[in-house]
């Protein structure tokens, strides 16, 4: 152990420690921009923002405390005046090459370089110099690149490269030219960009933000001829409290239809529905490919940044993964013929509305064999907004019911919003259709944790199921290669892009490198489920019933033509 002194105050950390850890240790916070804790622990640290100096004593420069070790009987000040002089001058500088609309800026009050000058007072900028003018990058349904605001922490480098391992994002170019972008300054609609959202959720300036839908979602409720209708994904209310000031895993289910429904909604309903329809589906399949000697194994296909990085990369296992839609896009495609029907309503006249945790689901919706069954997706950061420019006290709202019909989930549907969730939804059914026994204990805490990659075989009678979960595309990709290789022989694969799964997801509220409050927002999940009177999919009334009155059966010929999809290279 080193022991060192930090403003006064003594600590003892491990060798190789940075003063910015030890600081941390004291709760001493060191502003940085460029550092960023990453999922596994490691850490992302390029030391160059220089936004972190501070003050050693006995040596002549500052040091960045970021990359800079502890060494035995070192003295530290954080917050001398050489240091706050030095870190004043690098925000001051960041600005003076920084279009100064923070009123009108995506990122206003959720920006670390507006947050840091107003922490640190920032009045007026000394310098004044040439200022970069890029045109900005809306080529996607899902992201806008505005590299007018970059100041190159490349914390979306690190993300794409080596968390998601695909590779869009890179530094080009040198001294002030020096611009984080695409090879050859593509658009990102035409490069390999799987539209996750990680890069947007790391960037800690308006460099990288959604696409805001929220003007065409007010536009719909104002349309009097229009029947406007809204599915929430379930990782969206283990999150959306936390707009509101809310603890982490405040469950908000209630308050959220409650405020949905103020802001004028004909209806208000739950994709948990659809990834209840979801699992009979995909568990139908699952067991025909196991039974009939199918290709195994099956990967789940509802998550549209997954289905984009495999359609990119791995167009030789095209028939690999299920051939369902995802939940977001059965909704759509149930509510645009079933469900008009039976409210009587001229689809043409229905507007669906999406609020979802993920980007690559406004790329998804967009997609042209997707038909129009979704017409707008917002993220849930878009939903607070919409909420917050409403008026609507979130907090002091009282909870409301889904409205029927869609709007009725099981539990199974709830915890698809967390990593391993669409995998133990899948087996609480099959295990039930395959030994016609009742599964007491649902909950497979096996399946469950927030590990990259896990392994799992789960006996279903006299059979092994051997099942595997990624999340993250960089662990998906490993997957993928040991089904390549010929390597794995698992029967089933649950894959979703982000770190954690959605409530992970691109469009949820920003962590700010915080990744312990993943469990958070899982229990979150997790507790609903458990609070819900059922727990498998296939026991939804209204899943039977619509089975019932409209799909006849599971896989059957209209199911297949609304429910299900392809994939193309
Ligand atoms: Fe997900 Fe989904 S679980 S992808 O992460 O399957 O976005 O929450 O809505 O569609 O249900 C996201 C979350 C969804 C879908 C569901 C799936
Ligand atoms: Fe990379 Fe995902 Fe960002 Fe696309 S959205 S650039 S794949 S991190």
């Amino acid at each position: 152990l080193v022991t060192l002194t930090i403003n006064g105050k003594k600590v003892q950390v491990e060798q190789g420690t940075t003063i910015l850890n030890a600081a941390k240790l004291l709760e001493i916070n060191i502003p940085t921009l460029c550092h960023m804790n990453l999922h596994d622990g490691s850490e992302h640290n390029p030391g160059s923002c220089r936004v972190c100096m501070v003050e050693v004593e006995g040596r002549r420069n500052l040091a960045p405390s970021c990359n800079t070790p502890v060494s035995e009987g070192m003295v530290v000040k954080t917050n001398s005046i050489k240091a706050i002089t030095a870190r004043r001058n690098v925000v001051e500088l960041l600005l003076s090459d920084h279009p100064q609309d923070c009123l009108l800026c995506e990122k206003s009050t959720n920006c670390e370089l507006q947050s840091l000058a107003a922490d640190m007072g920032i009045r007026e900028i000394k310098y004044k110099g040439e200022m970069s003018t890029f045109p900005k990058d809306v080529s996607s349904a899902s992201i806008v690149r505005n590299l007018d605001k970059c100041i190159l922490c490349r914390k979306c480098v690190t993300v794409c490269n080596e968390v998601q391992t695909v590779s869009v994002l890179s530094a080009v170019n040198r001294g002030f030219d020096t611009v984080i972008s695409p090879a050859f300054g593509m658009p990102m609609v035409d490069t390999n960009c799987t539209f996750c959202g990680q890069c947007v959720s790391v960037c800690p300036t308006g460099a990288l933000t959604e696409v805001n839908n929220t003007s065409k979602v007010w536009n719909a409720l104002n349309d009097d001829s229009k029947f406007v209708i809204v599915q929430t994904a379930p990782a969206v209310r283990a999150a959306l409290g936390e707009e509101f000031g809310n603890e982490c895993g405040t469950p908000v289910t209630g308050k959220m239809v409650a405020a949905l429904r103020s802001l004028g909604f004909d209806r208000v309903l739950d994709t948990d529905f659809a990834a209840d329809l979801t699992i009979m589906e995909e568990a139908t399949e699952l067991m025909d490919r196991i039974q009939n000697g199918g290709r195994l194994p099956m990967l789940t296909s509802c998550c549209p940044g997954w289905i984009n990085f495999f359609e990119r990369e791995f167009t030789d296992l095209l028939d690999v993964p299920s051939s369902c839609k995802s939940p977001q896009q059965m909704f759509g495609a149930i509510a645009k013929s079933y469900y008009a029907k039976k409210m009587n309503i001229d689809p043409k006249n229905m507007i669906v509305v999406s609020v979802m945790p993920c980007l690559a689901k406004k790329y998804e919706a967009a997609r042209e064999e997707m038909g129009n069954d979704v017409d707008i997706v917002i993220s849930t950061r878009e939903l607070a907004k919409m909420v917050k420019e409403a008026g609507i006290h979130f907090n002091s709202l009282h909870d409301e019911e889904f409205d029927s019909f869609l709007g009725e989930s099981t539990g199974a549907g709830v915890i698809f919003g967390v990593t391993g969730g669409v995998m133990e939804a899948a087996l609480r059914t099959a295990y039930e259709w395959i030994t016609n026994e009742t599964l007491d204990d649902v909950e497979f805490s096996m399946l469950r944790g927030m590990d990259g990659i896990r392994e799992a075989t789960i006996q279903i009678k006299d059979m092994q199921v051997k099942a595997a979960i990624a999340s993250g595309l960089g662990n998906a990709r490993k997957l993928l290669e040991k089904i390549r290789s010929g390597e794995a022989d698992y029967q089933i694969i649950e894959i979703m892009a982000c770190p954690g799964g959605c409530i992970d997801g691109g469009g949820q509220p920003y962590l700010h490198g915080h990744y312990e409050k993943l469990e958070k927002r899982a229990n979150a999940l997790y507790q609903e489920d458990r609070n819900k009177p059922l727990r498998k999919s296939h026991q939804n009334p209204a899943i039977i019933q619509l089975y019932d009155e409209f799909l006849d059966k599971p896989n059957s010929e209209i199911a297949h033509k609304l429910l299900h999809t392809h994939y193309t290279c």
